[in-house]
């Protein structure tokens, strides 16, 4: 804390109100928000445009899970009703396109500025400031410090520490920060790590231009059919129609999007009508995690979806042995549901190789391929890590992030293994500090649009309510962020989600401990309870 102090003093640096972390779909509507409430706000972000995981995720197949007509903000019906998706699953070109056109449409970059890393943040006690350290060196100040990273960010990519990368002679990318220009695999011998949601989209697409695909693959996934097809501009007019309406139901949703959960058990139906039902879904398209209400907390009830899944590989893939080896084991829908174009179709190409590193794991990164455990060599020209992201804890932990008595969040938090927060929001020690999409908040439960709308929509009432009533901080109770943590664990492990390994709990993370940190009771329902602790006068916060 001394060198904080030594380069003061304050009041030659520039100050703000608050001073937000990103530019992507959490930072632009924290901006707007703040700016229209006459807060002065500056937003940073280390890309040259608006987009945040979207500006950096550029692979090719990229698209979102989430259907388009949901996938944007529905705080402002003018924009809603100016914007037109083009298809069921927009790509990430379409969502840039969209994020440019709300930056633009609300005026918002000029209180942007690209190309700007924020490294760290410490709050200043004496000052009751937060001061914001930027890679350059320099730093300005701001009453409130307001992180807009989101769950995953190009900060946190998770690249495995495989012997040799550095002596590899062709090229390699991680998908979530794609060189602009694109790359050309036309011809090339490709490497996939990887199938998880980027992997799993990326794959068939690279198998179509590359002369020779190898998927390397840890763990099989499930993933169900996007059936992604233009949006028939009727459906989109009766859907613009329908904002207040729409807007209402993926607010009070359990998921931000309009799915009817199932109210019936797996295990009430026969195994033909479970059968049916899991048919119809797939031939709908899009996850089918939701169609009875247990599949989700019940062993059993899992299984019965793994099996149908299970047997769509089985019909899809033609050689029995490597449709054996795509056959996953974990509990469907317990690590983020995947959905897909050609898939598991991809396998049947002749340019196309599956190869399993859970039994012979990549031992080496070589000059001309990988190497496996069995004495295999894959030679490639390009690799590509559809390997993921320390993600939830992983973006804030990459900052240096300091509270009072220059505690570290990673130390408070022991690493990632006593996340404390109250409501994913705030976190004590750390005042006049929020999360936007925090661990223990619904986050990537759902559609993360409409979570992040319920906190910049939060955040900016609690900061209204702060100067209306002269109140200087506040800061999240030890008691409420223990109270929370608790609940919030109870939740999960009510369900198979704490009982799986992914990126949710930080098992893809070499020594990161294993914790849950998602909340999921439901984004409606969560909404209230935050409300509800607003309009009691931030009750478990401590304002001073
Ligand atoms: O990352 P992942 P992702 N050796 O962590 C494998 C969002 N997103 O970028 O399962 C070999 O899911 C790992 O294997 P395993 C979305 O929220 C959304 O795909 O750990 N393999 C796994 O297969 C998503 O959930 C969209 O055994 C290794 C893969 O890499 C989140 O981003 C699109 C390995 C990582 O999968 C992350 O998805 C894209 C190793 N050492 C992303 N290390 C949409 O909206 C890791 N793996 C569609």
């Amino acid at each position: 804390m001394t060198s904080i102090k030594k380069q003061l003093p304050l009041e030659e640096i520039t100050d703000f109100d608050a001073v937000v972390i990103g530019a992507g779909f959490s930072g632009l509507y924290m901006l707007h928000r703040l700016r229209e409430d006459g807060f002065t706000v500056r937003v940073y972000e280390k890309g040259d445009g608006v987009g945040g995981a979207w500006y950096w995720s550029r692979y090719p197949g990229a698209r979102c899970d989430s259907e388009s007509i949901y996938y944007n903000y529905t705080f402002s019906e003018e924009l809603y009703k100016e914007w037109t998706w083009t298809s069921r699953y927009p790509e990430q070109p379409e969502i840039l396109r969209y994020l440019n056109f709300v930056a633009e449409k609300l005026d918002l970059r000029r209180d942007i500025q690209f190309n700007t890393e924020i490294t760290g943040a410490h709050y200043i006690e004496e000052y009751n400031k937060w001061r914001i350290f930027f890679k350059d060196g320099s730093s300005v100040t701001a009453k409130y410090f307001i992180t807009g990273m989101g769950c995953i960010s190009v900060n946190a990519t998770n690249i495995p520490n495989f012997k040799g990368i550095e002596n590899f002679e062709g090229k390699w990318y991680h998908t979530g920060s794609w060189p602009h220009e694109g790359v050309d695999l036309q011809g090339k011998r490709v490497g996939v790590i990887g199938n998880g949601s980027s992997g799993v989209q990326t794959i068939p697409v690279v198998a179509e231009e590359a002369e020779q695909l190898y998927v390397f693959q840890r763990t099989p996934q499930y993933t169900t059919p996007a059936r992604n097809h233009p949006y028939d501009p009727q459906y989109i007019k009766q859907a613009k129609e329908n904002y207040h309406k729409m807007k209402k139901m993926v607010r009070e949703s359990m998921a931000g999007v309009p799915l009817q959960f199932g109210e019936g058990s797996a295990l009430e139906d026969t195994p033909e009508e479970r059968r049916n039902v899991y048919e119809t879904a797939w031939q709908k398209g899009g996850v089918i995690s939701y169609v009875y209400r247990d599949l989700l907390s019940s062993e059993e009830a899992n299984e019965t979806v793994n099996d149908f899944i299970r047997s769509k590989i089985r019909e899809t893939v033609k050689n029995p042995k490597v449709a054996q080896k795509l056959m996953p084991t974990y509990y469907y829908g317990t690590k983020r549901a995947v959905i897909d174009t050609n898939y598991y179709e991809t396998f049947n190409r002749d340019n196309v190789t599956l190869v399993d590193v859970k039994n012979a794991p990549i031992e080496e990164i070589a000059a001309k391929g990988v190497r496996t455990a069995d004495g295999e060599e894959y030679e490639l020209d390009i690799l590509i890590f559809a390997t993921g992201y320390d993600g939830m804890t992983g973006p804030l932990f990459k900052l240096d992030l300091r509270g009072k008595d220059g505690v570290l969040l990673k130390d408070k938090w022991d690493d990632g293994a006593q996340v404390r927060t109250h409501h994913g929001l705030a976190t004590a020690g750390f005042p006049n500090m929020f999360m936007i999409t925090g661990p223990q908040s619904p986050s990537v439960a759902g559609n993360m649009p409409i979570a992040i709308e319920q906190h910049v929509e939060w955040i900016s009432d609690c900061l209204n309510y702060l100067r209306e009533h002269d109140i200087k901080t506040i800061e999240a109770n030890v008691d409420a962020e223990e109270n929370w943590s608790q609940h919030c664990k109870a939740v999960s492990d009510e369900t198979l989600y704490s009982k799986s390994e992914s990126w949710y709990t930080g098992s893809n993370i070499e020594g990161k401990p294993s914790s849950f940190n998602i909340y999921l009771g439901g984004y409606g329902p969560y909404n209230q309870m935050i409300t509800d602790m607003a309009s009691k006068g931030y009750e478990g916060f401590t304002l001073r």
